[in-house]
This record gives C-alpha cells, sequence and structure tokens, in this order.
C-alpha cells in the first residue's frame, strides 16, 4: 500500500533537491547569478523551473483529472518567469506560447527532432503520482507532458525512466528488481547500457565519482543526466537525504535536476518524515505538500477521479 506520506516526500524530495542544489548547478555565470536570485525577500530557498513545471503539471492534472496537452502548455507558459532558470529551448518555447502560438507549431523549431534536454524527466514524478500503478496510462501521459516540450524521442525515454522509477520507489522493491524492470521497459540502447553501468555501480561502495560522471554524465542532456539521478536515488535509499545531496552537489555540472529527480525517487521509498524539517528551508514549501495531498486522494482507483 502506498502511503500519502509517500507522496509528500516525493514532492518535496524533489523541490529540496531542486532547490538545495540549484546554487551549485552549471558554471561559475550561473552560480553567481544564483547567488543574487536565490532566495526570497524573507530568506527561503527558491525552486527553479524543475519544481515550476512539476506544480505546474500538478496543477494541470488536477483540474483535467487527465493529461490534457494544450491546458498543460498554457499552465507551463503562465508560471514561466525567466528567473527561475529555464533551459534556452523551454523558456523560448513558453515566450511564444505565452504570445499565443500553438506549442504544436514550435516544439521542432529549435531542434528539429525536439529537444533532448531533462526538461521533461525533471517533472515527470508526478505522471507517477498521478497513476501509480496503470503503467500504461503512466507511459502515455509521459508522452503527452513530455512532447510540449521535449518531442525527441531521448528526452521522452528519459522522463519515462525518471517516471518509472517513481512509481516502483513507491512499491519499494530491491534495487536489483527496479534496475532490471527499467532495463526491459528502456527502448534506447544508450539508457540501457547506462542502466548495466548503473547496477554494477551499485554493487561497488568505493566507486570514484569521475567513474560515475564519465559513464552516466552530469549534464543538461536526459542521456546525460537521468540514470545519473536513479543511480544516487538507489545509492542512497536507506541513507540520509542529506549524504545523497552532498554527492550530487560534488558531482557538479546539473545539480539541481539531478539532486531534484534524486530526490523524488527518494522521497517515494522514505516519505517525509525526516526531510519535513529541511523543507521549511525551501518557498512555498506548504503548498507542495498540499499538491502532494491532493494528488494522493485524486489517484487513479480513488474516488473523485
Ligand atoms: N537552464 C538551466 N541551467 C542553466 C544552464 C546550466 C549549465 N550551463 C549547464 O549546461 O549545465 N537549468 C534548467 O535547464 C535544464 C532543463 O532544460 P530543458 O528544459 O531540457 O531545456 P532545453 O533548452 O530544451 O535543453 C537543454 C539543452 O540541451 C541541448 N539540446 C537539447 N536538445 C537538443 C538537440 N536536439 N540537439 C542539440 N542539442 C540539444 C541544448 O544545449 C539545450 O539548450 C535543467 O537543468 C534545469 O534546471
Ligand atoms: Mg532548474
Ligand atoms: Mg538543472
Amino acid at each position: 500500500m502506498i502511503s500519502m506520506d509517500q507522496y509528500k516526500g516525493c514532492f518535496l524530495g524533489l523541490a529540496i533537491g531542486d532547490a538545495f542544489g540549484a546554487p551549485y548547478e552549471g558554471g561559475p555565470l550561473e552560480r553567481l547569478l544564483w547567488k543574487a536570485i536565490g532566495k526570497t525577500k524573507d530568506g527561503k530557498l527558491r525552486y527553479t523551473d524543475d519544481t515550476q513545471m512539476a506544480i505546474d503539471l500538478a496543477k494541470s492534472f488536477l483540474y483535467n483529472s487527465t493529461i490534457n496537452q494544450d491546458h498543460l502548455a498554457h499552465t507551463f507558459a503562465e508560471s514561466y518567469q525567466w528567473s527561475r532558470g529555464y533551459g534556452p529551448s523551454t523558456s523560448q518555447l513558453l515566450k511564444l506560447i505565452k504570445r499565443g502560438v500553438h506549442w504544436k507549431e514550435i516544439n521542432k523549431k529549435k531542434f528539429k527532432t525536439g529537444s533532448f534536454g531533462n526538461g521533461a524527466a525533471m517533472r515527470a514524478p508526478i505522471l507517477a503520482m498521478c497513476f501509480p500503478s496503470n503503467t500504461h496510462e503512466l507511459l502515455n501521459s509521459v508522452i503527452r507532458s513530455a512532447e510540449i516540450t521535449h518531442a525527441h524521442p531521448l528526452g521522452i525515454e528519459g522522463a519515462k525512466l525518471i517516471a518509472l522509477a517513481t512509481q516502483i520507489a513507491f512499491q519499494k522493491f530491491s534495487n536489483e528488481a527496479i534496475l532490471e524492470y527499467l532495463f526491459r521497459q528502456c527502448d534506447s540502447k544508450d539508457y540501457k547500457s547506462k542502466i548495466t553501468f548503473c547496477a554494477e555501480a551499485l554493487k561497488q561502495s568505493d566507486i570514484k565519482l569521475r567513474k560515475i560522471i564519465s559513464n552516466l554524465g552530469n549534464g543538461i542532456a536526459a542521456p546525460q543526466s537521468c540514470v545519473t539521478a536513479i543511480y544516487f536515488s538507489l545509492k542512497f535509499r536507506n541513507q540520509e537525504f542529506d549524504s545523497m545531496l552532498d554527492q550530487v552537489i560534488k558531482l557538479g555540472g546539473d545539480t539541481d535536476t539531478i539532486s531534484s529527480m534524486a530526490g523524488a525517487i527518494w522521497g517515494a521509498f522514505n516519505g517525509s518524515l525526516s526531510i519535513k524539517n529541511k523543507a521549511k528551508a525551501v518557498e512555498r514549501s506548504n503548498e507542495i505538500i498540499k499538491f502532494a495531498e491532493k494528488l494522493f486522494i485524486k489517484q487513479e482507483g480513488q474516488p473523485g477521479f
């Protein structure tokens, strides 16, 4: 039985990973900028595009009881603020949607095959909360959510892996069973070989971070970050959230997104009890808890769905 506390843990883990990872994302310029704009007036840590798009997805699902692509595209666009640090192609796309252009006309504008950034994957844990047991509906919804901003097959595949990893983390299967399941569900050679590496790396307690970077990646592209996040969530599932966060921050690169995706999966395993206090440092964390509660009540199979 999945508990409401696991939903709270999942959403809070996503937001905490994002807000605490954000000051370390990217190079010196990005870090300097975040130093200037990374706190609210009342001293809370601001979250970035990762959490904003997750909130938008939750809001849109709660309103429609399904993934309504046009509504979701407008919800993303209405929330857009440059200061949340969106990826370049997503920024451009959301600004155009806000001006009235339909998402289908522009989701393959900057890149002919669509974006393979990790922007669709970073919001995918929410879909596992919408569809915790219907995998067919989950996968269908991953595609519908992703293709608005990330039409590239590798962008969608990364979102699929993060959604499935979150869904199965709610069930608390063993790491071996989770990775076997993800491998079977995976359509891409590149991701498959990363999942195989992940299984091997989890057997080595003293593996160096540079080996994780060179084999799994720490970048902004989905193939360079999704399996990395899954690796950290599985490695630290029985340890404190902060131990995982420290390692992801040391990894460098796309620290907010990797710790956000890993944080969501960690929270799906462990619930919110041990991270509730940490969440108080993050802006709007009470509202995030409320979204998690509403998603739990609305999840498929429950009355009112
Ligand atoms: N934007 C940021 N952080 C600032 C930059 C960090 C640093 N310079 C770094 O590179 O590590 N963070 C937020 O953006 C990420 C999510 O991005 P999203 O929404 O996927 O953006 P986008 O623009 O669609 O894709 C990101 C970049 O990936 C490359 N790319 C994507 N598809 C491509 C394709 N088909 N061909 C070639 N390149 C492609 C491009 O460089 C895109 O700009 C998260 O990290 C979030 O925190
Ligand atoms: Mg971000
Ligand atoms: Mg990021």
